[in-house]
Parts: structure tokens; sequence; C-alpha cells
């Protein structure tokens, strides 16, 4: 059965291939199996994006609300270390990366973990002005790594990486979000207080000019590209 699915994947690739999913923890130089510690995504089959920002899959887009989170691992991870998130390709479309934490009640494998405003951002790697044209950093990659902030409180966490692509955003709901989150327990923590946190859905309208966005004909008087949801945590 399942040399089957692994059969239609391989025959499907090639239509597929400008989607991709978010499967992998990096965590202390290792990046770990598919799954082990991301809750595995509604579209592990048809690498498809969440285009609704209103809907529940913005949040961490798990096959099942209720089951997928206590049949992934916990990893543990010390603040201040390097961590990041692989793709199951590369990330071919232009779009704009992030990476939020939010505190886990009552663990990181429970379904009740970052459903409040308990987000807030980490990192990002927005796109760049050059020449008159955007450049996009995390396009055509596989991977991307970032630190847990040396001062986030030790603890459980949710860690939730997100590419908004870019390339069809010139219409409301055309922006395309991947997303993947992976459960943490943070050791070695501080005693910063993250924020600005913010819910999801609840982040993002899809109105921002930074979602709604026509990447290839930029307005004359556009200088930088805008960051959308909150600035990131400073630590
Ligand atoms: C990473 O290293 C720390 C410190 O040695 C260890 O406690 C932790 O279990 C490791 N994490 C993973 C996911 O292997
Ligand atoms: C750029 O121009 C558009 C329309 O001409 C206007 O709506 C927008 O506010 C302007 N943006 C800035 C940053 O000045
Ligand atoms: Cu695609």
């Amino acid at each position: 059965m399942k040399s089957y699915f692994v059969a239609l994947a391989v025959a499907f690739a090639p239509f597929v291939a400008a989607h991709y999913t978010l499967p992998d923890l990096i965590a202390n130089g290792t990046t770990f199996a598919d799954w082990q510690f991301v809750r595995e995504t509604a579209n592990h089959y048809s690498n498809g994006p969440v285009t609704d920002v209103t809907d529940e899959a913005i949040r961490c887009y798990e096959l099942d609300y209720s089951a997928t989170p206590g049949e992934t691992s916990i990893a543990t991870v010390t603040a201040g270390s390097t961590v990041g998130i692989k793709g199951n390709g590369a990330f071919y479309h232009p779009g704009y990366f992030s990476a939020y934490l939010s505190q886990a009640s009552p663990a990181a494998n429970s379904a009740e973990a970052g459903t409040a405003s308990t987000w807030f951002k980490i990192w990002e790697d927005p796109p760049v002005l050059e020449n008159g044209a955007l450049v996009f950093p995390s396009q055509s990659i596989d991977e991307i790594t970032f630190t847990i902030p040396k001062n986030v409180p030790s603890g459980q966490y949710l860690l939730r990486a997100e590419q908004i692509a870019l390339h069809v955003a010139s219409t409301y709901g055309g922006a395309q979000f991947y997303i993947g989150c992976a459960q943490l327990n943070v050791v070695d923590g501080g005693s910063g207080t993250p924020g600005p946190t913010v819910a999801f859905p609840g982040a993002y309208t899809g109105y921002e000019p930074g979602i709604l966005i026509n990447i290839y004909d930029l307005p004359s008087n556009f200088t930088s590209y805008q960051s959308p949801g909150p600035a990131v945590w400073q630590g």
C-alpha cells in the first residue's frame, strides 16, 4: 500500500514541482525526518498552499487538528541555538519567509497549543528592492535557518515557519502560504518578554501591501517591501 502511494507521488511529481511542504526540522546541525517534529500538514500529498488567511489552516495546516499534535514528537532545543526548516523540494516560488514562536500550553503536542494570540515573530527574510525590481533571497533554496532567541523563556513552544509566495498575489486570495509547525521544548532560556503577539487566523487580513502585491509591476512610488504581520521580536 505504502509503495503504491510512493509510486503515485513520483508519477505526479512533475505536475506539482512548483509546490512544496516544510516537513523537516533542522536542529543541532541535523536535518530530522519528515514529520518527526513538524506536524504533518494537510497538503502532504498535494503540496498545495493555504490561500484563505481567515481559515484555521493558516495556523499550522495540520492534517488533523486533534490527532496530528499527539502523533508528532517534541524536539529539545537550546535557546540561542540555530534551528531551521527544510522543504521537500526547493522553495520554487518568490516569496517572503518568516518564523514565529508561540508558547505552547499545556504542551507542544496538545491541540490547544498556539490557538490564542500567542505568536511572535523571531526571524524574517524579506524581498529586497534592487534596480527597481524585487529580489527574493529565499527563492530556489530548500532550507532556511535562524536562531531561537537567547532570551526566550524556557518551556514548550510551537515554531511556525511560513513562506508567503507572491508570484500570483496581485488579486485578493492569490498569495500562497506554505506552512509548517514544529513542536519544541526550549531549554536554557532567558527572562525576555516576547512580543508583539498575534493569533492565526487573525494576524493577516490579506489586504496588506506585502500580501496583496503585483511583484512584476511595482508602483512607481514603491520604496521597499512592507513585511506583513508583527515586527520581529528583538529579544
Ligand atoms: C540538541 O542538543 C541538546 C543538547 O545536547 C539535546 O539536549 C537535545 O536533545 C538535542 N536535540 C535534538 C532534537 O536532537
Ligand atoms: C503610491 O501611489 C498610490 C497610487 O498612486 C497611492 O495609493 C499610495 O498611497 C502611494 N504610496 C506611497 C507609499 O506613497
Ligand atoms: Cu506552487
